[in-house]
């Protein structure tokens, strides 16, 4: 009898659980971004506007989060990947083709940097252009005087100052190594001819005496401890950093830099997609924009936020440099199999 009332039981509680909606799982969004590149208060924002779950994981170079994608295809519904990992996650066939009707707020972003996507997404149908950037050194002042930092160029690197001391890192991403040397030897970035790929090895080899690791992370912390001295590094990061530490610069040399865009994209096996359309237009309101610009330091390819957005930002020169910089910068473009050469590079200089 007794086993009766709790079998009766039981079915009550299901059933009312099945009616009231009681421990219902909330629909989830796993989305995966690099480190430091989004205002966490908006995933809490989004999620409680949603009633939903947001799973955030994050990497700290294209190609982790391509080894990882690759591995995982189901893992994520949106990724955030630089322009020419757009190419390559389009080859291998992993990318959703947006619907720009669920993408209303889409109308926010600048014409002219749409232009410049198309030179990974020629119909602007895969990505959604999310933050742009340039490449530089960010240093401790309290351990390199400013003697050895006013060339202003790449060539600190290499600088005999740095010789024995193990304090100088490089970012672990092969275009950004290989296309530092290259903009010293003169070349643009996406530049694979055996002469300029030649040229970037030599230098390269003077510099790594300096160098003591490659890393895209540690580098911020170490920064601030005196472990690590001088780094290459992204602008906004540094950014992030100086605001913590005063003691913190960061320059951006004066042969010119890498320039380059991170983007949103879906993932075409992703089981949430309606859920991903509202996360992606909910980025692109010009207000979250403004406000997930402001705390991340990158400037937005949205017109619409950098209308409203402060001045202090618009005239920060390290987020916003003059034509004249901008020019001698150049966008990191999808090489192809040409990126084997500058791989080959990147092992030897890690590997000797
Ligand atoms: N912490 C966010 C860093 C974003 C850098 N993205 C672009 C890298 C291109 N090599």
């Amino acid at each position: 009898m007794k086993r009766i009332t709790l079998l009766f039981a039981l079915v009550l509680l299901i059933t009312l659980i099945g009616i009231t909606g009681c421990g219902k799982k909330k629909p989830t969004l796993y989305i995966f971004n690099w480190s430091d590149y989004i205002d966490p208060g908006l995933i809490t924002e989004f999620e409680d506007a949603n009633d939903c779950k947001v799973k955030y994981s994050t990497f700290d170079s294209n190609e982790n989060m391509l080894t990882k994608v690759k591995s995982s295809v189901q893992s994520f519904d949106i990724i955030f990947p630089s322009g020419d990992h757009v190419s390559i996650l389009n080859e291998l066939g992993l990318l959703e083709e947006l619907d720009m009707a669920k993408l209303p707020n889409s109308s926010n972003l600048s014409p002219q940097l749409l232009a410049k996507a198309r030179s990974f997404d020629p119909e602007n149908k895969l990505s959604i252009p999310y933050a742009w950037g340039l490449t530089g050194l960010m240093y401790n002042k309290k351990f390199v005087p400013q003697e050895i930092v006013a060339s202003g160029g790449w060539n600190i690197l290499g600088d005999s100052f740095f010789e024995g001391k193990n304090k100088i890192t490089m970012l672990d991403d092969a275009r950004e190594v290989i296309g530092a040397a290259l903009i010293f030897s003169g070349y643009s970035v996406n530049d694979t001819t055996p002469e300029a790929l030649a040229a970037a090895h030599e230098v390269l080899k003077i510099w790594d005496r300096n160098i003591t690791q490659f890393d895209s992370d540690s580098y911020k912390n170490e920064l601030q401890d005196g472990t690590t001295w001088l780094a290459q590094a992204y602008n906004g990061d540094a950014l992030q950093q100086m605001n913590e530490n005063p003691d913190l610069d960061f320059i951006l040399p004066k042969e010119g830099a890498a320039m380059w865009m991170d983007n949103i994209v879906m993932l075409r096996n992703s089981q949430n997609k309606d859920l991903a359309y509202k996360f992606i237009d909910f980025m692109l309101d010009k207000d979250v924009s403004k406000r997930n610009s402001e705390y991340i330091m990158y400037p937005t390819p949205n017109k619409a936020a950098m209308a409203i957005m402060d001045e202090e930002f618009i005239n920060n020169k390290i987020i916003n440099p003059d034509e004249e910089y901008l020019d001698k910068c150049y966008m990191l473009d999808y090489l192809g199999e040409d990126i084997r050469d500058i791989d080959k590079i990147y092992e030897d200089i890690k590997m000797n």
